[in-house]
């Protein structure tokens, strides 16, 4: 629990509510937000609201204030929780991670990029090269990643296109060695919607891009029309202007895009012009492939470059990690497609995380201390996660069942078999307004299922890698090494998109699983990027679908505060004459006992083996205003004391 700051900044833990509802957490988070108070705990959980103004709360001040202090000994900030994952991962030789999570333009990268800086300050104070060299590299690679992965939206101007998870690894001292990041789902279809060469050209000149935020003068337009049956590129323009980025022949790329290789049942192989459709949806492919295969070679560099390396664990001790997750939040539109059925299926599994997490590391902790655990009811939504991602009926394996049939599935006839499939569980409905529509109850969003055979399938026509893969450019040829094999051998059919995010997705919260988590929790206060204006619905539907309410029900269902009793003694001795200014008890623990009973809350604690447990706010919310109402007088008294007035 937090330092209480007074009580005009509002409450500074969510727990500390007199009751846990809807319109007092409102409340609580709109007064802070208004008062520049932008985190507020939930127990060791941080929740942020988007400033949206620059705040001098990150210097190197705030970073010496929180440096290997306790959680609630200063006022509620990113640096707490990175600094409890960094003392528990040095301390206890813990593996932690920090998952940040909230909607687009809620904050989450800001907070990735602080709780980094917080980190580097706070290490290596020996300032060996070697370590230095690694932080910086480790810190610098965010800009990069942010060139090439992030893009101006309706919603953030510099919005991430992509999940980002990063391990950073530490040697025994604490100091950082290396790191490893994995990038999830790059949102590659953005590509496809200005025009192909527009892209590749902004991929060149990144920085003015990022930099002024101005589009780049779009060197053509690859266009086709179909003249006398055979489809042609319009102009010659486009086609040398692609040759030239790729260093490959014009005569190549116009091949490309106008047939594709396929291989007869008999085994001979034949060239098939494509309609002008099909040339558009391969040039889309193409486009779309160039900029992820781009994008995963750059996050390949930098691993390498970061990779631990020369480690021995019998020399250098156990090799610790932090892991930071910058990953998209629920996304909710009008229209909502596969995108958006990929990031909240993600989600949901996060949630899932979060909870049983919680709900671990408090048992955890009641065990290790020797206090009898209540169990407590959430809604646990294994049930929609299985929903999508169960083996034979979930909704991507009838997805992909779909993209394997031969013949002509759309669209309309996937949800069809989703429907004959599904219609009896509980969460799943879909229904025919103007399209068809896929609807997961329990998210409350729905989605067109328009495009998502197409989008799953993600298919690229072998010419195109073929073709790159003849590149003289040796990067080209590095990403794209499929481009080896002839047709005859591509008979295995790649995964669909969705499995493959599924299947990373799976690997990241075994990853998270494993490792003792701290959260943080984004909201975005309004859709107008103001640091004025609290838009109360927004905020609101925010805290709902982040189960931020749950959480404070489940930290404050057990024991709502928990402290060593040395801690707790330090804090509160002045409060009780048996224990200020020292006490004679023969344990601390005896000692807090007396506290607490002169207080009248013996009823309210449970005594652990090192700790003090308290189950409602109340009783700490006293002591502490006790302690508040005594500060000026102590202070006073230690003035006269030191100028020998007594
Ligand atoms: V997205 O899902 O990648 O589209 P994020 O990452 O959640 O989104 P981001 O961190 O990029 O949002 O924040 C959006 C903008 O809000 C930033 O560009 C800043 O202008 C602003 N912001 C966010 N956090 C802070 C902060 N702590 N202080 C000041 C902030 N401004
Ligand atoms: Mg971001």
């Amino acid at each position: 629990m937090a330092e209480l700051e007074g009580l005009e900044f509002g409450k500074s833990d969510f727990v500390l509510l007199d009751e846990v509802n809807m319109e007092q957490f409102m409340e609580n988070l709109k007064l802070r937000f208004e008062k520049a108070r932008i985190y507020t705990f939930i127990g060791e959980v941080v929740v942020s609201v988007n400033p949206y103004k620059q705040m001098d709360i990150y210097g190197k001040e705030a970073i010496d204030a929180y440096r290997g202090r306790e959680l609630y000994e200063n006022p509620p900030h990113l640096y707490a929780v990175a600094d409890a994952a960094y003392k528990a991962m040095k301390r206890r030789a813990k593996d932690t991670c920090i998952v940040i999570s909230g909607e687009s333009g809620a904050g989450k990268t800001e907070a990735s990029k602080y709780i980094m800086q917080y980190i580097a300050a706070i290490t290596n104070p020996s300032q060996r090269a070697e370590v230095e060299s690694v932080k910086n590299v480790l810190l610098k690679s965010n800009c990069v990643l942010e060139a090439f992965g992030n893009a101006k939206t309706n919603r953030n101007d510099n919005s991430s296109r992509f999940g980002k998870y990063m391990d950073i690894n530490f040697n025994f001292n604490g100091d950082p060695t290396g790191g490893h990041i994995n990038n999830y789902l790059l949102e590659k279809v953005r590509i496809k919607f200005n025009p192909v060469i527009y892209d590749l050209y902004q991929i060149q000149f990144y920085n003015t891009r990022i930099m002024n935020c101005v589009s780049a003068t779009p060197q053509g337009n690859l266009q086709f029309e179909t003249d006398s049956e055979s489809v042609q590129v319009v102009g010659s323009e486009a086609v040398s202007h692609i040759a030239g980025l790729t260093t490959t022949e014009p005569d190549n790329v116009t091949k490309s895009l106008l047939y594709r290789t396929v291989a007869t049942g008999g085994g001979e192989v034949i060239e098939k012009g494509h309609t002008e459709k099909e040339a558009c949806f391969g040039r889309d492919a193409f486009a779309k492939a160039l900029y992820e295969r781009l994008f995963c070679w750059i996050v390949a560099r930098i691993n390498a470059v970061i990779e631990v390396k020369d480690y021995n664990p019998v020399l250098h001790g156990k090799n610790t990690v932090i892991g930071v997750l910058d990953i998209y939040g629920f996304e909710i539109f009008d229209n909502n497609s596969f995108e958006q059925f990929c990031i909240n299926y993600c989600n949901e599994k996060l949630q899932q995380l979060f909870i049983e997490l919680i709900l671990r590391q408090e048992q955890d902790e009641y065990q290790r201390e020797g206090i009898t655990w209540q169990h407590i009811d959430y809604f646990n939504n294994q049930i929609i996660v299985d929903l999508v991602e169960q083996p034979h009926k979930g909704i991507i394996s009838v997805l992909d069942e779909a993209c394997l049939t031969v013949g002509k599935v759309t669209d309309t006839i996937c949800l069809e078999s989703m429907d004959a499939k599904l219609r009896q569980h509980p969460h799943y409905t879909s229904r025919c307004v103007s399209f068809y529509n896929l609807c997961l109850v329990s998210l409350y969003f729905r989605y067109s299922v328009e495009g998502f055979l197409d989008k799953n399938k993600d298919p690229l026509f072998q010419d195109f890698k073929r073709l790159m893969y003849n590149s003289s450019n040796p990067v080209l040829k590095e990403m794209w090494p499929d481009g080896q094999l002839s047709i005859t051998e591509v008979t295995k059919r790649p995964l669909t998109a969705a499995t493959l995010f599924k299947n990373s997705i799976v690997a990241l919260v075994d990853k998270l699983g494993c490792k003792e988590p701290y959260y943080v929790r984004c909201i975005k206060p309004n859709e107008m990027k103001s640091p004025v204006l609290f838009d109360d619905a927004r905020c609101q539907h925010q805290v709902a679908y982040l189960g931020l309410l749950e959480n404070v029900r489940v930290r404050r269902a057990g024991f709502a505060y928990r402290q060593p009793y040395a801690r707790f003694l330090q804090r509160y001795k002045m409060t009780c004459e048996y224990t200020w200014p020292n006490h004679l008890m023969e344990t601390d623990r005896e000692a807090v006992e007396a506290i607490v009973t002169q207080h009248g809350f013996q009823d309210d604690v449970a005594y652990g083996h090192t700790k003090l447990f308290v189950r409602t706010p109340r009783s700490l919310f006293t002591l502490e205003q006790e302690r508040a109402a005594l500060i000026p007088i102590l202070v006073l008294f230690l003035q006269k004391v030191w100028r020998g007035a007594l």
